[in-house]
């Protein structure tokens, strides 16, 4: 049987216990601190130069210059003609319905006209340029480059640059043909904290953006929230989770490999299972035993099992929406009877996937909302990564003649209240004393 941590609701110390598998630190290393930001100091002030000593150093790449390392579009076209249909097609099937999903998110322009002809509203913008940064390696996902700049498309954003690192000239074809699918505008064959760097602060080369966003390894993440005010960064997630409360009637094997999708994530990922049935709790661990053997990535999932994962056995199904609120899971599955009662008492989850034929995987995919979510307790006050992340919103006030002599008297008031005379003259100058003050 792999080992999990097993809670029970009635034990005294539940919550206490619950509360000490949810902590999650995200590393902050002092080593790790020094080295980025000296990286960042040197891109920002050599530009190029440093870009192609850092690729040199780290993905042993030897370029005269940055240009050399753009990865143009007919080189994307090539990667998709070279992957197997079958992947091609997925690939562009997950693009359209997570386009799709994401045209329901646009924001829009609002406005409403005061009694005195003063109109107020709201003018929505895309940004004008966002990096979008892919990790190399064993965590490159393809679909993480549909999920990332497919929002920003449907947003407007006229131009998205990927960085993707390429150790050793390596680049990997899924992921080029993701970004090809997704509309990437330029892609460059750079990482790490030089790449962060260079989006954020420009080079001769890589021109600078408005936004990062895209998971990356803890040199990424320390970088992006290094550069974060000079830019924008979308949120910097940590390992991933899933929470499945279930009455105890869906196939065990099926819910197993729904814990074992986020397990196998890394080390770090938790995988949480919630009923109020004790049969079936142990149904699922006989179940996980058997799936294990058939996993190539069991001894990641093993160790996420005993290290975050945890069978909860809880009085009802009441008390299951409970402690689902309170771990406000990244994905929360409702395996039960009446999944939509039970969602609509759900406050705090990053996606909700109802029904016992919901399997969170197809969400990681091609379902149509966006993987990326909050994770580590954060949604309870953050959403999904969508379309919205790349639009701004301007404030929109023109005020009549008479609206400028109205709020120009209640502006005055509150101008002088603050000492800021000025303020106060430029809203006085507007008040016409032929109209009644109110
Ligand atoms: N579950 C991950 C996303 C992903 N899964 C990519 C497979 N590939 C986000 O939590
Ligand atoms: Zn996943």
């Amino acid at each position: 049987m792999p080992q999990i941590n097993r809670l029970d609701s009635r034990q005294a110390d539940f919550r206490a216990r619950l509360d000490q598998l949810l902590a999650w630190e995200s590393v902050s290393d002092e080593a790790v601190f020094t080295t980025v930001r000296d990286i960042l100091a040197d891109v920002r002030h050599r530009g190029d130069a440093a870009v192609l000593e850092y690729t040199a150093r780290f993905d042993r790449l030897e370029k005269t210059a940055v240009a050399e390392l753009e990865i143009h579009r007919d080189r994307l076209d090539q990667a998709l003609t070279r992957i197997a249909p079958a992947h091609r097609q997925a690939l562009e099937r997950a693009a359209e319905r997570v386009r799709r999903y994401a045209e329901h998110q646009k924001l829009s322009d609002w406005q409403y006209t005061e009694p005195d002809g003063t109109v107020l509203g709201q003018q929505v913008s895309p940004l004008d340029r966002v990096g979008l940064y892919v990790p190399g390696g064993k965590a490159a996902y393809p679909s993480s480059v549909i999920m990332n700049a497919i929002p920003a498309k449907v947003a407007g954003v006229p131009e998205v640059i990927m960085v993707v690192p390429t150790p050793d000239g390596q680049v990997n074809d899924l992921v080029l043909a993701a970004a090809a699918v997704a509309g990437v505008d330029r892609v460059f064959a750079i990482g790490g904290a030089q790449a962060v760097a260079a989006l954020a602060y420009g080079t001769g080369t890589i021109p600078q953006v408005d936004k990062i966003v895209g998971p990356g390894n803890i040199y990424v993440a320390t970088a992006k929230r290094m550069v974060f005010g000079a830019v924008g960064i979308d949120m910097v997630a940590g390992p991933s989770e899933i929470l499945v409360v279930c009455d105890g009637r869906t196939d065990p094997d099926w819910i197993a490999a729904d814990l074992f999708s986020q397990a196998e994530h890394d080390e770090d990922a938790q995988a949480i299972l919630v009923s109020p049935d004790a049969d079936f709790l142990e149904a699922v661990a006989v179940a996980m035993d058997a799936l294990l053997e058939r996993m190539p990535r069991a001894e990641i999932i093993r160790t996420s099992l005993a290290a975050r994962g945890a069978l909860i056995r809880v009085r009802d199904l009441d008390e299951a929406v409970e402690v689902a609120n309170h771990v406000a899971p990244e994905h929360l599955e409702l395996s039960v009877a009446e999944p939509e009662a039970m969602a609509r008492r759900i406050r705090h989850a990053g996606a909700i996937f109802l029904g016992r034929h919901t399997a969170e995987a197809v969400g990681d995919y091609c379902a149509g909302p966006n993987h990326v979510l909050p994770t580590s307790r954060t949604a309870r006050f953050s959403s999904p990564l969508g379309v919205y992340d790349f639009q701004k919103r301007s404030s929109l006030i023109h005020c009549s003649a008479a609206g400028a002599s109205d709020l120009g008297r209640t502006a005055s008031v509150l101008a002088r209240g603050e000492g800021l005379i000025a303020h106060a003259c430029s809203a006085e100058y507007r008040i016409d004393p032929k109209v009644d003050d109110r």
